[in-house]
């Protein structure tokens, strides 16, 4: 028996019959067995299962997945722009096209420098996602893409999200096929899950209505997939929207993973109430939080991981969402993103040293994932 076994039979010996909440013995029994879960067992789950049953059979999911090993990457972020021409009504980062000249705007040389900074430096990674503006457009970037390769090829390009792809690709006048080949010729090697925010249009129509929709994200998606290629996917929770919201949000990205398999790992982002045109919404409970690691754990039984961004979480809650289904953080960062310190997060200036991530996670009890310093996305 290896060594995750003995951990899947002890955490289900935990769960004694007598202990299981009304309800809930079938929903276990399917996770003991691998059975996928559906849609009315994710939301008794959201809404009657405690906390601690959660974090066992999310645990158990993790564990048969990834044993006790948690992954990070090293990592640095470009935001080329924080003006944007959309109006997401969570955005504290953007400035409104008409404000512009409160933001920052970087040429492809700032862009280029800043990749030079890291020559040298053991960075597996560059992360390039930022506002969207019409200088910037498929010529720009596929321009920065080749040169960032050129300069650096063993650098891992995760740029750019299906709300950037989408306008630039119709500004550029060519179909989604055209534009995925033209990225990934270009040198791009993963999107990240940006842009995903809620994909239920009643949702979506009152947070960020004139951006890309949620069918156009999963099909850019779905198309980068087909090109043999990675991605990372997210959800913005904790604002306007219920459990059947959130439910519908990952049923949409299990079927799309069915599909193509392209998937690497599914990224829960607190909502942060700092500084826009929701901060009236109370942000959630870390009890919350901590249901939402746990749920899509269980409940996205064919995306391989679930990760921890923990500029917006806090370092030390990302410590405890590794034992509710978490086992990749994202990551050393260098003080490179504005995005969640202009939202609210309590890491104003985040950075953390691979040291400082190692301790981490062995702090937390974990290993390090095979391969470590590596990067999951
Ligand atoms: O799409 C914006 C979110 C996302 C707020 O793929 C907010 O590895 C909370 O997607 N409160 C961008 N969230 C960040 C992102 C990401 C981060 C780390 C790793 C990866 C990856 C992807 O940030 C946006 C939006 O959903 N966001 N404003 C806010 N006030
Ligand atoms: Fe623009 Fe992205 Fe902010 Fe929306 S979330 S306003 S697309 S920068």
């Amino acid at each position: 028996m290896s060594e995750n076994n003995v951990d899947i039979a002890l955490i289900a010996s935990l769960v004694r019959d007598d202990s299981i909440p009304e309800g809930m013995g079938a929903i276990r029994q399917k996770v003991i067995e691998g059975i996928r879960i559906s849609d009315e067992e994710a939301r008794l789950l959201f809404e009657q299962a405690p906390l601690s049953f959660l974090g066992m059979l999310a645990d158990l999911v993790r564990n048969r997945k990834n044993g006790n090993k948690t992954y990070f990457n090293r990592n640095f972020h470009i935001e080329p722009t924080n003006v944007c021409i959309y109006d997401c009504k969570f955005c504290s980062y953007s400035r409104m096209i008409k404000h512009r000249g409160d933001g920052w705007e970087y040429t492809m040389e700032d862009m280029l420098n800043i990749v030079k900074k890291y020559d040298g430096q053991p960075v597996t990674e560059v992360h390039i996602v930022g506002g969207v503006l019409p200088q910037y457009d498929l010529d720009f970037y596929c321009e920065l893409f080749s040169k960032i390769k050129a300069h650096r090829p063993e650098l891992h390009i995760k740029a750019l999200t299906p709300v950037e792809y989408h306008y630039i690709f119709k500004k550029a006048k060519v179909s989604y096929e055209e534009g995925v080949r033209r990225i990934v010729e270009s040198g791009v090697d993963s999107l990240p899950g940006g842009g995903a925010e809620i994909f239920h249009p009643e949702i979506r129509e009152q947070i960020c209505a004139d951006k890309c929709t949620g069918d156009e994200w999963l099909r850019i998606h779905e198309l980068w997939h087909a090109a043999g290629k990675r991605s990372n996917a997210t959800i913005l929770y904790g604002h306007i929207e219920n459990y059947g919201h959130r439910i519908d949000h990952m049923r949409r990205l299990r079927e799309l993973q069915d599909k193509t398999g392209g998937f690497q790992t599914f990224i829960p982002l607190k909502f942060r109430n700092k500084d826009n045109e929701m901060s009236h919404l109370t942000e959630t409970t870390v009890i919350e939080d901590l249901k939402m690691y746990a749920v899509s754990r269980i409940y996205l039984d064919n995306f391989d991981h679930i990760k921890a961004y923990w500029p917006m979480l806090g370092r030390h809650m990302a410590q405890v969402a590794m034992s509710f289904g978490v086992d990749d953080l994202d990551g050393t960062i260098d003080d490179t993103t504005k995005i969640y310190s202009m939202a609210g997060s309590e890491e104003q200036n985040p950075a953390m040293s691979t040291y400082d991530l190692v301790t981490l996670i062995k702090g937390a009890g974990g290993r390090l994932g095979k391969g470590i310093p590596c990067t999951t996305s």
